[in-house]
Parts: structure tokens; C-alpha cells; sequence
């Protein structure tokens, strides 16, 4: 008998229960429990009706992601999933936690769904570059119709138990937390009425209904612009519209075909990796799991401007109170009045409620004095990027704040232990660097100083996952990782503008690749000022930075979107960036007094010189330390700068590329280019003598 899934009877119930932490996936172990177990119940002549349950924290989450890539051992999942559908005893599956993908889908064999108010249900196999697999494109619209079923598989999204039911999704819905004496009941009221076995598979009205609908072809019109670079979205359509123009068993073959197009595209492997890259990130290298984590419960801010407003924000979604100190009350008031305005806007859309506006402003307060920071547990300070406005500020916070308060920077390139040198208390300060819009981005880059201490470093990762944040440990340099490699890419982007390229052929090569953004759309997002002083700092401190044809558009106050022009224009109220041929005559004249004679670039090199420089810095990154393990990088960019997830993130496209491809071409732009950003990465050399990648550290 397998220990994962036992058999047993409740009176005449017999009971099926998974119990494989830490989420009952669907491994060949749990598949080959359930077919044992089923046939127990089947010979249990004094059971009347069955019932499947989980034990832990979740009814089955899906396929067991681990086992993808390996070969499949039978019994497969379908099969097990045709064997309960076609049990001759009534089959109830009670739900709790989160029924995804192969749960779900198993759930749908069966012949009753209940559920606890608190539970979801999904088929998110979309973000992982797969359809649903085992009957979810061919069951599940039986029950919701095409419209609802596409919906929900292609966007992967959860459903919550009282929508289930509206779907028709699960046959009842139960309050309280015992799901196993809930799915008894259930079970008992189904034997006690002699309830038949009722099949997903024979249900015919919904596919009636929506036979020939004009819907698949609206949802892949829809999912042109929503899914662009993607392969899946598309097949999930294919999939769920075969429901409906064939046989249920055809239809289940069409799904398996489309299912295996999705496990052969790269974008299974990218976006698996990125699945499990962004679990793996919260378990720090050298950093136990036991050590102590401090409470905090009160939080100061220091700046109330688009970053540390987007910061509390952060805070008061959770519940925590935040308290932002600002040097005039005018800024305070604009500084908040900003917050609200975010806020209403959520709400307007329906992503919140009034109530939850006002809850959240409650718990954020103003002060101009750092006395009110007196008891806060931590302090995070979002100032200019400016060493000696930061080194005075936190000279003061150590004077003012108690024993054992964090104190935080959200610098996005000084160096921590500069700033640490300001206090009594370098054990204390650490990196905290938020994306901005930081109300938004999922990225928090934690960064430690030499003397940040073990239990200010897990103190943040817990604050990352409890403010929902994807908090990534790194080391302190210039720029850190993300910053760090971009600005390698940045200076690459310029210069290729300087050689003969436009700002727009070298931003469609990037979203081409899968960026949001192209480095000189995001530039005028994020105010072309910021680099402007960013260049200033690194020239007045002795650094030889070379002139840009950038600095002449700051000098022109064309910073960006925020003028409504920077390296584009952009139309009244729109974000659009719109190619100016005033920069291309700006660009033209620069090249002039520069002596460069302008010549055609292929995107190819734009590619590789955007690309390969990147990876290149961050195999030095990763030489010194700055980042442990090549995941870390890839779930920087994905979640920092939105590499896309597909990709797997920059080092798992590099090892994709081939790092043989890419270090020969980075020798070649050494030889031809110069440059320190160009000398080849020792890292990158030894694994390709080895013949290693970077996933393989
Ligand atoms: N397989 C293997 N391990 C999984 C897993 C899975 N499906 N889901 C989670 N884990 C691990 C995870 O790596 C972590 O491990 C631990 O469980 C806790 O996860 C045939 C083909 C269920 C909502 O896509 O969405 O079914 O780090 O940190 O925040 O059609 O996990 O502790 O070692 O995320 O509470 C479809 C993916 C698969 C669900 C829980 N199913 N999982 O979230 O915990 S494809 C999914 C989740 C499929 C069929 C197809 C979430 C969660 P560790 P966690 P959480």
C-alpha cells in the first residue's frame, strides 16, 4: 500500500487520502497511490459512495513540476483521471487550500466537487507555458461554457470557491475548516440519495450552447496584444475550442497533441525555471533557516516622494502602520495627497474597495521631526541618490532610533557600507531597493553592507514575502546586480546611437526579445535626469565619463515623459513614445562633433552587444560574490526590469544561447570595441572550458 495515499472506511464511505507535502502534488507516487486506492474502494463491497481528500495544507496543486523533462512513468495522469470518471461507485472530491492544474482536473473525474469557502481553484498551467493536460480544456467547459473556461486557462487565474459554485464548478460550498468531515457529509448525502455517477465527460448543454461560437476567435484577437511572444495562450484557445467541435475523445487527443507542442516550446523550460527561481531566491546561501527574524510592526519613511509613497504603500496593504517624515509640509501633503490619489485609483477600477482606501490611509502618518521615529522597528530611507545627504541622514536616525531598529536604504547604486560608516550601528543598516513604480514591481532587492548581520538580512527577506514583495539577498557594489548590469547596457545602448543606430531600432530589438520596454523608453519613464546625475556624480568623483548625446536632451529639459519629451515625445495625457526627429537631427550633430561617422547596424549586433555585455557583467557578479547563484540574476531582471519570464531570465537565455556563442563574441567585441565591460569574465571562460553553464552552479 503506498504511504501517500491511504484507504480506508468512514461507515459507507470509503475515503481516498492524498497526503504528500507540501502540496499533494501529482507525482508517479501519489498517481500510483490513487489508482491502488480506487481499487480498494471499488472491491469495499459495504462502501457506498467514495470520497477524496487531502491532508496538509492544500487539496492536490497540480503536477508534480519536478518530474517535467523526465520520462513519464505510468500510470499517467489522464488514465488515473479515466479510471475514477468511470468508477461505478459515486466519487466526491472534497477541496481545500488551492485545487490547481492535475487537482483540479482530477477533482473534475470525479462526480461531486465541495468545497470550503476558503478554498480556490485554477488551471494555471498557462504560466508555465503548458496547457491543462489531463481533461481541464475538455471537462471544465462542460460545466462553464467556452467563455468562462477560456477565461480561466488562459489566464491561469484562481477562482474563489463561491465563484466555483456560481460556475458550476463545485456542487456546494461549506464554511469552517474541516474539509474532511465536510466532504463526508457530502459524501453520505450523495450515498443516502442514491445520487448517480454523473461524468463531466457526458454533459452536453454547454457545448450546445456555444457550438460555433464566434468567442475562440475573439479571445485570440484579444490575446494578440495579451500575449505577445507567447506560445501557450494560443493553444489553450485550440485546446478548449476542440471541446466543442469534436467528441470528447477526440477532443482529449487534440489536447494532448497541443499539450505536448507546449512541453517541446523553450518557453516551458524559461518559465518553469522562473517558477521555482522565484522560491529558491528566499532561501539565502550561508543564512540558516533558524536564524531570528525581528518583528516589525512600525515603519518610518524618509521621503515622501514617488518612492517612499510608493514604499508605504507597500506597508499599509499589509496592515502595517507607516510613518513618513518629510522636510517641508508641503511636500508631506503632496507626498500623501499622491497616495490617496493611487489608492482612489485602485479603487475606481474595482481592485479595492472605499473601506480599504480609507483603512490603508489610516495607517499611514506624517511628521517633520525624526522624533517620530523613536519607536519604529524600521526605517527605510528614500531620498536623492546623494552619499552625503544619505551619510547625514543616517547619522541622525542613529541617534534617534531604539536598540535593534533596522535602518534601511532604497539606493539604487551607493554603497551600503559608506552609509553604514554614518552610525554606531553598521550591523544594522542594510539595502532595501525598490522598483519604481514600488507600489507595483514585485522586485526587492535587499543588499548587505560587510557588517549587516545575519538577522537584519533574514529580517528583510521576511519583510519582502510579508509586503508580497519578491526579495532577492545581494551584495554591495555600484548598481549591485540589477542597476549594475544595466547601466552595462545602457552605456552599450548609447553607444550604438552614437555609431549609426536610432534610439528606436535599438528599443525594438529589445521588445523584440520580450522587454516591456525598450533602454530608452524605460529611460524617459524614469526621467533621464536620474542617469544625467547619475554621469555627474561618477565625473565629479574623477571617473572619466564620456559626453552624451543624452546630457544634451537634460540640458534641452526634454527629461522624459515627465516634460512630455526626452529621447521621444509623447502626446498630451499618452505614454506612447513617439520617435522625434529633432533628437535624430540632435543625435546627427552630436555625431558630427564627435568625429563619428555614422554606419548601418544590424539588429543582430544590437542584440548581442545589449545582450552579451549584460551577461557578461553578470558572470563577474557572480565571480565576486555579489550574487550567489545565476537564479538570483535571472529573477532580478524578470521581476526588476521585466525580462520576460518565458526566457527564463538572462542567465538561463545565455545558457540557452550556447556560453561558448556568447564568449567568442564577446572576445571579438573586446578586440574590436575595448573596454573594461567587454574584457571576458573569467567565469564565463572557465565554464566554457568546462563545459558547464550558469545553471549549473
Ligand atoms: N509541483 C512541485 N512542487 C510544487 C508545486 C508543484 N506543482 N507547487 C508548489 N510546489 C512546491 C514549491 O516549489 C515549494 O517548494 C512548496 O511547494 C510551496 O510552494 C497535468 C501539467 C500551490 C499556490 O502550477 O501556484 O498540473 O520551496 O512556496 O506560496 O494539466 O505553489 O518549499 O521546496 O509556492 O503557499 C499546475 C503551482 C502544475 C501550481 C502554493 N499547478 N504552485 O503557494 O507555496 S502543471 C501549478 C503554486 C499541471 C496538468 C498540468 C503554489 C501554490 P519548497 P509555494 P504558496
Amino acid at each position: 500500500m503506498s504511504e501517500v495515499v491511504t484507504y480506508n472506511r468512514e461507515g459507507a464511505i470509503g475515503v481516498i487520502t492524498v497526503n504528500y507535502p507540501p502540496v499533494n502534488a501529482l507525482g508517479h507516487a501519489v498517481r500510483s497511490g490513487l489508482v491502488a486506492a480506487l481499487e480498494q474502494g471499488q472491491h469495499d463491497a459495504d462502501a457506498k459512495a467514495l470520497l477524496l481528500v487531502c491532508e496538509g495544507r492544500t487539496f492536490i496543486a497540480g503536477a508534480d513540476i519536478r518530474e517535467f523533462g523526465k520520462p513519464m512513468q505510468e500510470p499517467g495522469l489522464t488514465s488515473v483521471i479515466d479510471q475514477y470518471e468511470n468508477s461505478d461507485k459515486p466519487i466526491v472530491a472534497a477541496i481545500h487550500g488551492t485545487a490547481l492544474g492535475g487537482g483540479l482536473e482530477t477533482a473534475l473525474g470525479c462526480h461531486y466537487r465541495v468545497a470550503l469557502s476558503s478554498a480556490k481553484v485554477g488551471l494555471p498551467e498557462v504560466k508555465l507555458g503548458l496547457l491543462p493536460g489531463a481533461g481541464g480544456t475538455q471537462r471544465l467547459p462542460r460545466l462553464t461554457g467556452a467563455r468562462k473556461a477560456l477565461e480561466m486557462i488562459t489566464s491561469g487565474e484562481f477562482v474563489s470557491a463561491r465563484d466555483a459554485l456560481a460556475l458550476g464548478i463545485v456542487d456546494a460550498v461549506e464554511d469552517g475548516s474541516d474539509i474532511k468531515a465536510v466532504g463526508l457529509a457530502y459524501a453520505q448525502k450523495v450515498a443516502d440519495e442514491g445520487k448517480p455517477v454523473r461524468r463531466v465527460r457526458d454533459l452536453t448543454d454547454k457545448v450546445e450552447a456555444d457550438k460555433g461560437s464566434e468567442v475562440f476567435d475573439q479571445f485570440r484577437a484579444g490575446l494578440e496584444k495579451k500575449a505577445r511572444g507567447l506560445f501557450s495562450p494560443f493553444k489553450c484557445v485550440d485546446a478548449v475550442q476542440a471541446a466543442f467541435n469534436l467528441p470528447f475523445d477526440e477532443g482529449m487527443k487534440r489536447e494532448r497533441e497541443l499539450f505536448m507542442e507546449c512541453m517541446d516550446s523553450p518557453h516551458r523550460g524559461g518559465l518553469i525555471h522562473s517558477f521555482f527561481a522565484e522560491r529558491e531566491v528566499s532561501k539565502v546561501k550561508g543564512l540558516s533557516k533558524d536564524t531570528p527574524v525581528r518583528d516589525v510592526n512600525s515603519v518610518g519613511i524618509i521621503g515622501a516622494g514617488t518612492m517612499g509613497g510608493g514604499i508605504a504603500m507597500n506597508f499599509a496593504n499589509v496592515g502595517i502602520p507607516v510613518t513618513i517624515v518629510e522636510v517641508k509640509q508641503e511636500a508631506l501633503d503632496k507626498g500623501l495627497g499622491i497616495i490617496r490619489k493611487n489608492y482612489e485609483n485602485s479603487a475606481s477600477k474595482g481592485r479595492i474597495t472605499q473601506q480599504q482606501v480609507e483603512e490603508r490611509m489610516a495607517l499611514i502618518s506624517g511628521s517633520l521631526t525624526y522624533d517620530a521615529f523613536r519607536d519604529v522597528d524600521l526605517v527605510i530611507e528614500a531620498v536623492f541618490e546623494n552619499m552625503a545627504i544619505k551619510k547625514e541622514i543616517f547619522g541622525k536616525l542613529d541617534e534617534v532610533c531604539k536598540p535593534g531598529a533596522i535602518l534601511a536604504s532604497n539606493t539604487s547604486t551607493l554603497d551600503i557600507d559608506e552609509i553604514a560608516s554614518a552610525t554606531k550601528r553598521p550591523e544594522d543598516v542594510v539595502g532595501m531597493h525598490f522598483f519604481s513604480p514600488a507600489n507595483v514591481m514585485k522586485l526587492l532587492e535587499n543588499v548587505r553592507g560587510s557588517k549587516t548581520s545575519d538577522e537584519v538580512k533574514a529580517t528583510v527577506m521576511a519583510v519582502a514575502k510579508k509586503i508580497k514583495k519578491v526579495g532577492v539577498l545581494v551584495g554591495n557594489c555600484h548598481g549591485f546586480v540589477g542597476n549594475r548590469m544595466l547601466h552595462k547596457r545602457g552605456a552599450e545602448a548609447m553607444a550604438l546611437v552614437n555609431e549609426g543606430a536610432s534610439p528606436q531600432q535599438v528599443d525594438k530589438v529589445l521588445t523584440d526579445l520580450g522587454y516591456p520596454m525598450g533602454q530608452f523608453a524605460m529611460s524617459d519613464l524614469a526621467g533621464i535626469d536620474v542617469g544625467y546625475r547619475i554621469r555627474e556624480e561618477r565625473r565629479n568623483a574623477g571617473e572619466d565619463v564620456a559626453p552624451s548625446w543624452m546630457d544634451k536632451l537634460v540640458e534641452m529639459n526634454r527629461l522624459g515623459q515627465k516634460t512630455q519629451a526626452g529621447v521621444y515625445k509623447y502626446e498630451e495625457g499618452s505614454r506612447k513614445p513617439i520617435p522625434d526627429p529633432d533628437v535624430d537631427q540632435l543625435i546627427a550633430e552630436f555625431r558630427k562633433e564627435q568625429g563619428i561617422t555614422p554606419r548601418e547596424i544590424s539588429d543582430q549586433e544590437i542584440l548581442e552587444r545589449c545582450m552579451y555585455v549584460m551577461i557578461n557583467e553578470g558572470a563577474k557578479i557572480l565571480e565576486e560574490g555579489i550574487a550567489d547563484r545565476s537564479l538570483d540574476i535571472d529573477v532580478v531582471w524578470i521581476y526588476g526590469y521585466g525580462f520576460p519570464a518565458y526566457r527564463g531570465g538572462p542567465m538561463f537565455w545565455a545558457d540557452q544561447v550556447g556560453l561558448d556563442t556568447i564568449l567568442s563574441t564577446v572576445k571579438n567585441f573586446h578586440d574590436t570595441l575595448g573596454g573594461q565591460q567587454w574584457k571576458p569574465a573569467a567565469l564565463l571562460e572557465k565554464l566554457v572550458s568546462e563545459g558547464r553553464k550558469f545553471g549549473d552552479l
